[in-house]
């Protein structure tokens, strides 16, 4: 079993890993970290109106321990949408983005460009965009997220091509996995880090518990794992569609702010869809 493989690198190093995105969509690299890809005055704002946001939601209520709020519904299952939100409350989310964004940023192209540079980037210059959703939409680039302290997302994989929201996503693009992409904000004080393990989630021999959730202490003890600790204004993409990762219980007295989503490529190679 091959421990996960990161890159990390400063945002300056960009142009000398065009081949990131593909590697890790192939799986054959598990991610890699990109330090300092946003501008500190860009980070700045968004954990300003964040901090003051009213927007935010909490789909996952009455999950112990992992409640994470967001603003902007998530294409993945949740505690209120077990198989992922309905089609017609996605598209909605999808209509309101580039306002979401304008609020949280000050200005949604400023955001929208930085983030389709730096994927566009890790793909050897690939165009990078939000594909259609519908005749009038795109689907929304990202969300954001919050842990409060104690919070952490549970053991997972992302598998999500299954849900009925996907109906919406162009056959051109590539299901065999999905990468996922966030961008830290906020660090928390302490904790929160993302933990990805050497462990497959379509392994039938991965450790479950009888209620089929994965066995974090199981996999824990049996798996190699990488353990990354994310400042603010780093990126991180990973092949989270296959490997099993989670974050862990953020310390401290202030919430873990981060913003991110999905992405893939064309099955011809042309180009690269991301989503939120
Ligand atoms: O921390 C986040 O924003 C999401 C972590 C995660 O599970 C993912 O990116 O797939
Ligand atoms: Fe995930």
């Amino acid at each position: 079993m091959n421990p996960p493989r990161f890159l990390d690198f400063d945002a300056a190093a960009l142009p000398a890993h065009g081949g990131a995105y593909a590697d890790i969509h192939a799986g054959r690299l598990t991610g890699a970290v990109v330090r300092n890809a946003l501008p500190p005055d860009l980070v700045a704002r968004a954990v300003a109106a964040l901090t003051n946001s009213t927007a935010w939601t909490s789909p996952n209520r009455g999950m112990r321990g992992g409640e994470i709020r967001t603003i902007g519904d998530a294409a993945t299952p949740t505690f209120t949408f077990l198989r992922g939100p309905p089609e017609e409350v996605y598209a909605q989310s999808a209509a309101a983005h580039a306002e979401r964004t304008a609020s949280v940023f000050g200005d949604a192209d400023e955001a929208m460009t930085q983030v389709r540079g730096l994927l566009s980037g890790l793909a050897g210059g690939r165009p990078a965009a939000p594909p259609a959703f519908d005749e009038q939409h795109t689907w929304p680039a990202f969300n954001f997220r919050a842990l409060d302290p104690g919070e952490q997302i549970f053991t997972h994989h992302d598998n999500h091509f299954g849900l009925g929201v996907y109906r919406h996503l162009d056959p051109a693009f590539d299901r065999g996995t999905l990468v996922s992409f966030f961008f830290t904000l906020q660090a928390p004080v302490s904790g929160g880090e993302l933990i990805v393990y050497a462990a497959k989630g379509d392994d039938p021999d991965v450790p479950r518990l009888p209620t089929r959730f994965l066995d974090t202490a199981a996999i824990e003890a049996n798996y190699p794992a990488a353990r990354i600790t994310l400042g603010a204004g780093d990126l991180v993409i990973f092949d989270a569609g296959r490997q099993v990762h989670r974050v862990g219980p953020v310390g401290g007295d202030r919430p873990r702010l981060t913003f991110g989503g999905f992405s893939t490529l064309a099955t011809d190679g042309s180009r690269l869809a991301f989503w939120g």
